[in-house]
């Protein structure tokens, strides 16, 4: 592995395989870090994301580099941490399917919240031999659950999943490590984000590609759950920037991160459905499958603090996300059409998951 270069900023990532890791893996790559991120085995590539901003690391001038770890193995986590020497320190790593966290409820706390333990652990003790870092933990709003809208910092969490417990636990935990500690370690609560990066199992990427595959002749049916619940969705692209300007303020502290907006399920089918061009009601139908013993039913958040504080703002609107991850989701529906044309056949995969 090439020597890192002097005075580069040091960042390490974990779940930079997901969403969020790979867009903040581009963004700090764009501001100059070296970039480190721990990525689990798996018996497939699950690396995909990272595809566009990865070199290989013998290549002079590399500056990403990723590293097999486990937040359910804290001794690679130390090892990583030896090994790396961050400066800045992001957990993303989570099993993060609400409904999936009902069936697996006992590996999602082991991921979520111990996972998040381990690893602050091991940040522990990595400060206490004098490294100076910063930590930022990836909290949801999937923590206020049933409270009442809008959601801020001073409201109270109600957590309704064996997800939103372990997340509530790991924001716990890390506020007692600053506490205790004096670690400088920030909780991002953000809101729900999307974009075409987004896992096929969850709601709105769930229905642009089921409707631009309707479209185009790919699939007739769309099996769906509770369609009256409310979201505050925005882009992931900005709101990994929220991540980034948390670290870089003279005190550690914790944010909601929010568009302030919220829309239903059915909302978001209306939308997708009239830029596809397709009327959803004679494509959708109930399935149970997919509702949840307890719901979230209505989030909105304010981030006037984030605003305030950090200067942060969301970019870009909600019917401009859906925009970007329709026209995203057609030109795949038509790759896919292509290959069906030709003789191939397509089996789609998964969605009786999410
Ligand atoms: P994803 O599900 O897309 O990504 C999760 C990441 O965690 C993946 O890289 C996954 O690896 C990794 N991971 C899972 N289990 C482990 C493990 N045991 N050890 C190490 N890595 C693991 O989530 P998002 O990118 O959407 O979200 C990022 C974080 O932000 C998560 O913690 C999520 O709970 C939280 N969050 C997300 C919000 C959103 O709207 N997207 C809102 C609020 C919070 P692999 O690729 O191998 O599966
Ligand atoms: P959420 O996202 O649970 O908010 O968690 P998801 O997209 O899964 O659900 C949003 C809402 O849509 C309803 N819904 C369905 N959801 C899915 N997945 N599949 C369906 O078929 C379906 N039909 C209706 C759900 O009931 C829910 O009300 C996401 C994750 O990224 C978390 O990790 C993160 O913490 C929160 O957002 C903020």
């Amino acid at each position: 592995m090439p020597l890192p270069v002097a005075g580069m900023k040091k960042a390490l990532i974990s779940g930079i395989t997901g969403q969020d890791g790979s867009f903040l893996a581009e963004f700090l790559l764009a501001k100059g870090y070296e970039v480190h991120g721990i990525v689990r085995r798996a018996s497939t590539f699950n690396t995909e994301r990272l595809d566009p901003i990865y070199a290989d690391p013998h290549e002079r001038g590399a500056s990403l580099f990723l590293h097999y770890g486990d937040v359910t193995d804290g001794a690679s986590l130390r090892h990583i941490l030896d090994r790396v020497q961050p400066d800045e320190i992001y957990n993303l790593a989570a099993q993060s399917h609400v409904r999936v966290s009902f069936d697996q409820a006992e590996y999602t706390a082991d991921v979520v919240a111990t996972g998040t333990l381990r690893l602050l652990e091991a940040v522990r003790d990595y400060a206490a031999n004098g490294a100076d870092v910063r930590f930022y933990q990836a909290g949801s709003s999937e923590m206020f659950g049933a409270a009442k809208p809008p959601q801020n910092e001073s409201t109270a969490f109600y957590p309704r999943s064996p997800y939103a417990a372990s997340k509530v636990a790991a924001h716990w935990y890390a506020v007692n490590y600053r506490e205790a500690y004096g670690l400088f370690i920030c909780n991002g609560i953000l809101f729900n984000h999307e974009s075409p990066r987004r896992g096929e199992t969850f709601v709105s990427r769930k229905v642009t590609r089921a409707l631009t595959r309707i479209k185009l002749g790919l699939q007739k049916k769309l099996f769906l759950g509770n369609l009256e619940a409310r979201r505050d969705w925005g882009y992931a692209g900005d709101f990994v920037e929220a991540m980034w300007l948390m670290l870089q303020q003279f005190e550690p502290d914790d944010f909601v991160v929010a568009t302030g907006e919220s829309r239903s399920v059915r909302d978001l089918l209306d939308l997708a459905g009239d830029l596809c061009g397709v009327d959803w009601q004679r494509h959708v139908e109930a399935d149970p499958r997919y509702l949840r013993p307890t719901e979230v039913d209505f989030l909105q958040g304010d981030s006037s603090k984030a605003r305030a504080k950090l200067g942060w703002r969301p970019r870009t609107s909600f019917p401009e996300l859906i925009r970007i991850m329709v026209e995203h989701d057609l030109e795949l529906a038509r790759q896919e059409k292509t290959l069906v044309e030709a003789g191939h056949v397509f089996v789609q995969r998964g969605v009786s998951q999410g």
